[in-house]
């Protein structure tokens, strides 16, 4: 039954690992048999994340660029062409966050928070879809997506607007690439202990939202992702296909 969930012999591209969810998910991939590939934008934090891998005896390498490049994403995949590397599964995980109201909001803030939430998923996983197609053995999309994917807060527009088109991605992606045994799904996190969301946590009166709001009555950890990750990019869900998992610890079903 474990054979389901084993990604032996797969190498996952985890995007924006080298902390918080993108660390957990890169770390609980490998641990389910995959080599790992950390991104970051900055070489120092990758390399630290893939020490800390490694360290555990787990299969990860790094690779610094930057998701939003599409030259710099066109070339990390030329170069794993070359070492021979294949892509067998992505998590489409980079985000930023930027909590303003939109009536304040700066046009640059807006495009940065699309283009490393959104549009990032889709120039990287265009890159290694090209390429699952083309070797005809199948591959693995998750995207990272989150409750403002199902439902609008407040001074988060942007990543409002980013999660919702990220949900809709997953099931583009999922019409075109199905056929090509390529399972594009999606993850929902809940409210999570990240450092993204140390102000929240820190705010008495947010966190007690947070709190009321789901029925586990509590925060969701990083690692409590990791189950769904592991589900969407394993054998086990090879007839699963433009879905959305929320991990939120019942938020989004409950009044
Ligand atoms: C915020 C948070 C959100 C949540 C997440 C919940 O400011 O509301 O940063 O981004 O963490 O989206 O799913």
């Amino acid at each position: 039954m474990t054979q389901l969930f084993d990604l032996s012999g797969r190498t996952a591209l985890v995007t924006g690992s080298a902390r918080g969810i993108g660390f957990a998910l890169a770390e609980g991939l490998a641990n389910a048999g995959a080599r790992v590939i950390v991104n970051g934008t900055r070489a120092d934090t990758v390399n630290e994340a893939v020490s800390r891998l490694t360290n555990k005896g787990l299969n990860a390498q790094g690779h610094a660029f930057d998701v939003t490049n599409e030259q710099a994403v066109h070339d990390a995949f030329a170069d794993w062409d070359r070492q021979g590397v294949q892509v067998d599964i992505v998590v489409n995980n980079a985000g930023i966050q930027f909590r303003k109201p939109l009536v304040e909001l700066e046009l640059s803030d807006w495009q940065r928070v699309i283009d490393t939430n959104l549009t990032s998923a889709f120039i990287v996983s265009k890159q290694a879809a090209r390429r699952m197609i083309e070797r005809g053995a199948g591959g693995k999309i998750v995207n990272i997506g989150s409750l403002t994917s199902e439902g609008a807060r407040a001074t988060v527009g942007a990543y409002t607007a980013a999660k919702g088109g990220i949900k809709m991605l997953t099931r583009a992606m999922s019409a075109e690439w199905a056929a090509s045994n390529i399972q594009a799904n999606a993850i929902g996190p809940g409210y999570i202990l990240t450092d993204m969301n140390k102000p929240l946590v820190e705010n008495p009166a947010f966190d007690a939202w947070v709190k009321s709001s789901n029925p586990s009555q509590r925060w969701g950890t990083p690692e409590e992702l990791v189950g769904a990750a592991v589900f969407l990019s394993s054998a086990a869900s090879s007839y699963v296909n433009g879905q959305i998992i929320y991990v939120d610890g019942g938020w989004l079903a409950v009044l």
